[in-house]
């Protein structure tokens, strides 16, 4: 079936311009070696619409372009930063724009990928705040605003949330384990992979049969990032880092 890799909370943005390049260089060499690419959500720091032309966005267009042309497919998963991520990025991209949670089969077994933030049951102001921004007409009102006054809204929003985070516990911020079985027996699904809470382990779960595997993904920053690959040989995870070539180093 080809190797599978996964990928999430890259958060880029032009305040991490190594991160940028780090991301490059893995779908220029790393990603080719794949059959596919999944991206489980925020990819990009913040997204404010399909029409922003940033160079960034520009750079990760191209970037996605060349690696889908290549030959490997790639799929991407909404993240509660880039959410308004629409079909104008996917053509362009030639990405696959999955719902979440979007169920795959790997060898026989179910497994689900989602972003994570929905099993964080426990963190009630965000999930009243997801409702509000996941509403398909608060959406649109946004989208029709002008770019500079979307980026403002988002600046806002990214400022309010850094302040509630910093008062909030922990363990609020980390996925619910009833959460995380209910999700899973709801799909029949042995095997869950999420970003999101920026805690990379390997978790199991008991279910009321069997048990279940959960993967999380690490963040990527400072132009070092991490995947998970399954292949023939199993499940891997590798880092990725920013190589800077001789001439660059140079300068
Ligand atoms: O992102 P992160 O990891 O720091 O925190 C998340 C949760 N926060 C968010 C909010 C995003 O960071 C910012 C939104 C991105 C902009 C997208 C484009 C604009 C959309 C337009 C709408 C259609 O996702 C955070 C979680 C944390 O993960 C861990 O899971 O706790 O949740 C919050 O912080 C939410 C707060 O608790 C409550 C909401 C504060 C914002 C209130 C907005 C007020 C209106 C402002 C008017 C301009
Ligand atoms: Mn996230």
């Amino acid at each position: 079936a080809g190797e599978a890799l996964f990928i999430s909370d890259l958060h880029l943005t032009p305040a991490q311009p190594t991160t940028l390049a780090c991301f490059q260089q893995f779908l220029a060499g790393r990603a080719r070696a794949a059959r596919r690419l999944y991206i489980l959500g925020d990819l990009f720091d913040v997204w404010i619409g399909d029409d922003d032309d940033a160079p960034l966005h520009q750079a990760v267009r191209q970037a996605l372009h060349d690696l889908t042309a290549s030959g490997t497919e790639c799929a991407l998963l909404h993240g509660n930063r880039d959410f308004l991520i629409g079909r104008a990025f996917a053509r362009a991209t030639g990405c696959r724009l999955l719902p979440d949670p979007y169920r795959i089969l790997l060898d026989g077994e179910l497994t689900l990928l989602l972003h994570g933030d929905q099993l964080c049951t426990d963190d009630l102001a965000y999930q009243r705040f997801r409702r509000r921004v996941r509403n398909r007409l608060v959406q649109q009102l946004f989208l029709w605003k002008s770019l500079a006054s979307r980026r403002a809204i988002a600046a806002e929003y990214r400022r309010r949330s850094a302040l509630a985070n910093a008062e909030k516990p922990p363990i609020i911020m980390d996925v619910n384990p009833q959460a995380v079985r209910e999700t899973l027996q709801r799909q029949r699904a042995t095997r869950l992979i999420h970003g999101h809470t920026h805690r990379p382990a390997n978790h199991t779960h008991t279910l009321t049969d069997g048990s279940a595997e959960r993967l999380v993904l690490a963040d990527w920053r400072e132009g070092v990032g991490e995947l998970l690959s399954y292949s023939a040989l199993g499940w891997r995870r590798e880092v990725v880092s920013f190589q800077p070539s001789a001439s660059s180093a140079d300068l």
